[in-house]
């Protein structure tokens, strides 16, 4: 019989860098190892925010999201350093080149962490545990940098798993932990549980999988919904959605900060004008529809706005992009112009088949079965 259980069970890791564009600037920058840094931010303290903290600057309780103005208050001699984007891309890009050696059932969550599928691994290793050294080891070998890893046997539990021994950590929970790790874990750490659902949970007295466990499915649907019958099966250790490989497109976008700030409607426009050539050779190369287009705005007091507009129909063509872009910038200044440092343009929600997709990816992420 045993032989029948192995066979079925998955064999999943969560790999998730660890502070990842910090962590490529103290590679790229020797004089910022060792030091509190914030990737992102502005290092007056007058906006922004921090995209991600060293180990160092965590050390001081810097965390991402934080404005850079309470960044430096708690550590008044952070370095702050502008993000490089292409870089972070490129590094995701090599990390993922690394995983294909062992599995094409890759799942990217965002560009510094996936999910792996190894139940048949090619090199016909056998061990998740050890094909998550592996990757580690070659993460640090070629790339200098370090991940953290999680492994067991469904998704949810290998990306809690990852956070365990963070930074630089391996943490295997296999299926003889499971049931006590669901019942001990806190409800604030469930992956999909936001901050607003974990305090609702607190106020009803739901601190742990194991206060959630005593609630009938039908108990938890009626205090939370659809998502309660997720909830009942993933306290059980039960989740069976599949490591995704081909993720679509969600978006499609293009920004541009100005070298100073744009005062009138007309220098806007012109803005937009060219963020919309390169959203549309983008578009373009996609072959790519979208029915919903954003416009992002950054103040030059570093406030932000964004606006979207939706259509029935997919639109394709520039002109009734832009057109749509400058109505909602135009409807952004009711009452006179505010100077402008950044103007971005997303498209979202492509065509027929895609919100299909997208559909289809809300169910797996809840798995409503
Ligand atoms: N990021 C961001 N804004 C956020 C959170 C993250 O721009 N609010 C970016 C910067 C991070 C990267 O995404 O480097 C990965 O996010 P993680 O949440 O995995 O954070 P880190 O990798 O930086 O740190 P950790 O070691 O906790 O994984
Ligand atoms: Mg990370």
């Amino acid at each position: 019989m045993e032989g029948d259980i192995r066979k079925n069970i998955r064999k999943i890791i969560h790999i998730d860098m660890d502070a990842f564009y910090a962590s490529i600037e103290q590679r790229d920058n020797p004089q910022y190892k060792g030091k509190p840094i914030v990737v992102g931010g502005s290092p007056e303290g007058r906006g922004g925010v921090v995209a991600t903290a060293s180990y160092e600057a965590r050390k001081f309780g810097i965390r991402s999201a934080m404005t850079s103005k309470k960044a430096k208050q708690l550590c008044a001699h952070v370095i702050f350093i502008r993000p490089r984007f292409d870089i972070y891309k490129e590094v995701s890009k090599k990390i993922r080149a690394i995983f294909h050696r062992y599995t094409d059932l890759i799942e990217p969550l965002s560009l510094d962490e996936a999910f792996l599928d190894v139940t048949e691994d090619k090199q016909q290793i056998g061990s998740a545990i050890e094909i998550a050294k592996q990757i580690r080891q070659a993460i640090s070998d070629e790339l200098q940098l370090t991940a953290s890893a999680g492994v067991s046997v469904n998704k949810f539990i290998a990306k809690i798993a990852s956070d365990i021994n963070k930074p630089d950590g391996l943490t295997f929970i296999g299926p003889s932990r499971i049931e006590t790790f669901m019942e001990e874990l806190a409800v604030e750490k469930f992956f999909g549980v936001g901050r607003v659902t974990a305090e609702k949970m607190k106020t009803m007295g739901l601190h742990t999988g194991g206060d959630l466990k005593k609630l009938t499915e039908a108990e938890l649907v009626k205090r939370f919904g659809k998502i309660g019958r997720f909830f009942y099966r993933i306290v059980r250790g039960n989740d069976d959605r599949p490591v995704q490989p081909h993720r679509e497109t969600k978006s499609v976008g293009a920004e541009d900060t100005f070298p100073y700030d744009l005062a009138t409607l007309e220098e806007m426009y012109l803005g937009l004008d060219k963020i919309a050539d390169t959203i549309y050779d983008r578009l373009k190369r996609s072959g790519l529809k979208a029915r919903t287009v954003t416009l992002k705005i950054k103040y030059h007091d570093f406030k932000q706005a964004t606006r979207s507009q939706s259509f029935p129909e997919p639109i394709g063509d520039i002109e009734s992009i832009l057109a749509t872009v400058k109505d909602l910038l135009a409807g952004t200044q009711p009452e006179g112009i505010k100077k402008i440092r950044l103007l971005g343009i997303s498209l979202s929600n492509f065509g027929a088949t895609m919100t299909k997709e997208k559909r289809k990816d809300v169910d797996d992420q809840l798995k409503l079965f």
